[in-house]
């Protein structure tokens, strides 16, 4: 060996020009592996005599040196082609995080009332939205003209033939059909989104939450109605909370009445939420009408019952002094992000 054989393989190392970290293997195995150039120069380095010794030394170690240092320098810069095995990606990097959603104020407050009537021993029931002029209507007592089966109140789907279809507008449908296939006693409480063809304004909107509840059993009585919806207030509202009804009518319930408790932001003094009155409205509810009992197959002589119906977007309004129902469906991050924090009135 001799000094030019070192510049050559030098010139070499310094034109080193390498894309994929298998070019990069490849040139170190031909520079420094067990049969590599730069290996077979110190293995003639042995044989040499004295002065080629001292003489060829020092640059046979630079050139070992400069090798070594171009070849990580490609290998930081080559790309990752997979073929080599090794992998471009630093596994020891901790992972993105997956930003999580914050749940709608609609869910929470149905959850929460989900909730207080499981404990009270009441099962969860779905159903279709899409429903039929029957189970929505004339099971529930609703007279032929009643102004709700009009068009101006109701979506059709298809209309024109004996049972129309349509898209419910509360989810008593759902309690009807429990009625028709389940054993009694019956404690259910449904809830569901359900749709009405009103204008959408701060107050109203075309789809909105409900859950009803309904129980059938012997000699159910308005009694366990005021006592259920007592005890129910004061678990979703607190312990002091009051309740009071006021007579009302529905087509499915006789005696029919609205529930109002007593408003927890001003403790009944009078405030804007409650406007002065010191109640706040949530509920509607009533005894089951025996047509809407018959109509099920259930014997309204021998079995009573009791069901009420209210919509989540209210009590989630004064829950956390919404103003505006349209928040609720439009689902503008800067709105939705509030309730992953937001304080409970
Ligand atoms: C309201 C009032 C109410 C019902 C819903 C019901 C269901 C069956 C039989 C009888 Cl299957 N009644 N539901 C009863 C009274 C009131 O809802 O203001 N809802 C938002």
């Amino acid at each position: 060996m001799n000094r030019q054989d070192i510049d050559q393989i030098l010139a070499e190392v310094g034109a080193l020009a390498c894309k994929t970290q298998k070019e990069v293997e490849e040139a170190r195995v031909r520079l420094l592996g067990k049969k590599g150039s730069i290996t077979a120069l110190f293995e003639a380095f042995r044989t040499v005599d004295k002065d080629q010794k001292k003489e060829l030394g020092r640059p046979l170690n630079e050139l070992k040196q400069a090798a070594i240092a171009r070849i990580e320098e490609l290998k930081a810069s080559a790309v990752d082609d997979g073929a080599d095995g090794a992998s471009a990606e630093d596994l020891t990097m901790p992972g993105d995080r997956n930003e999580l959603g914050s749940r709608h104020p609609v869910s929470i407050v149905r959850q929460q009332i989900v909730d207080i009537f499981r404990k009270f021993g009441y099962d969860v029931a779905e159903g279709p939205e899409i429903e039929d002029d029957y189970h929505v209507f004339e099971a529930l007592n609703f007279p032929p003209n009643h102004p709700a089966r009009d068009m101006q109140d109701t979506f059709f789907v298809s209309s024109g033939h004996i049972n129309p279809i349509l898209l419910r507008t509360h989810t008593s449908s759902v309690q009807v059909r429990t009625m028709e296939k389940s054993q009694l006693p019956i404690r259910v409480i449904c809830p569901g989104r359900v749709f009405r063809n009103e204008a959408i304004s701060a107050r109203a909107h075309c789809i909105f939450h409900q859950v009803e509840g309904l129980y059938i059993d012997e000699n159910v009585t308005f009694a366990d109605l005021k006592q259920a919806l007592l005890l129910f207030a004061r678990e979703m509202f607190g312990p002091d909370t009051q309740i009071r009804m006021r007579p009302s009518y529905f087509p499915f319930t006789e005696p029919s009445t609205e529930v109002d408790v007593s408003c927890n932001i001003c403790h009944g003094k009078g405030c804007n939420i409650c406007k002065g009155t010191g109640w706040l409205e949530i509920l509607g509810a009533g005894m089951v009408d025996p047509n809407v009992l018959e109509a099920s197959g259930i014997d309204s002589k021998k079995y009573s019952g009791f069901a009420f119906g209210m919509g989540l977007e209210r009590i989630a309004m004064l829950k956390w002094q919404v103003n505006d129902l349209r928040h609720y469906f439009e689902n503008d991050l800067r709105f939705l992000k509030e309730f992953e924090t937001a304080p409970e009135v």
